[in-house]
């Protein structure tokens, strides 16, 4: 007698999970000028003129404003890179990260 072992043809898929993103924040200050701080938006995070104004006059107004999310790395170096431009002019200027939920 010839034994016969029958195996399910169902395939164990391990669930593949998004990395989280993080939210890079402006935040305001009482120093930096308006202008510089939508030069650096400009610059290091692809912004218009018009949408870097917007974004520096929520913070300006409410006291932060979430610029871009990105992926863990990006965001923290995209956030130093625009905390360490302010930071060569000598203005306070910072950027900061925070996961998504
Ligand atoms: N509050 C600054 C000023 O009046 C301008 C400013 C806006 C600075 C946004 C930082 O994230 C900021 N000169």
């Amino acid at each position: 007698m010839t034994n016969i072992t029958v195996t399910p043809e169902t395939k164990v898929r391990p669930a593949i999970e998004r990395p989280r993103l993080h939210k890079v924040i402006l935040l305001n200050d009482d120093y930096t000028p308006r202008e510089f701080v939508v030069t650096v938006l400009k610059g290091e995070f692809r912004m218009s003129e018009e949408q870097a104004h917007r974004v520096m006059m929520t913070a300006h107004r409410r006291g932060a404003c979430v610029v871009a999310v990105y992926t863990r790395d990006v965001a923290e170096a995209k956030a130093t890179h625009g905390t360490e431009a302010g930071r060569r002019k000598g203005y306070p200027l910072l950027f900061t990260t925070e996961p998504e939920e």
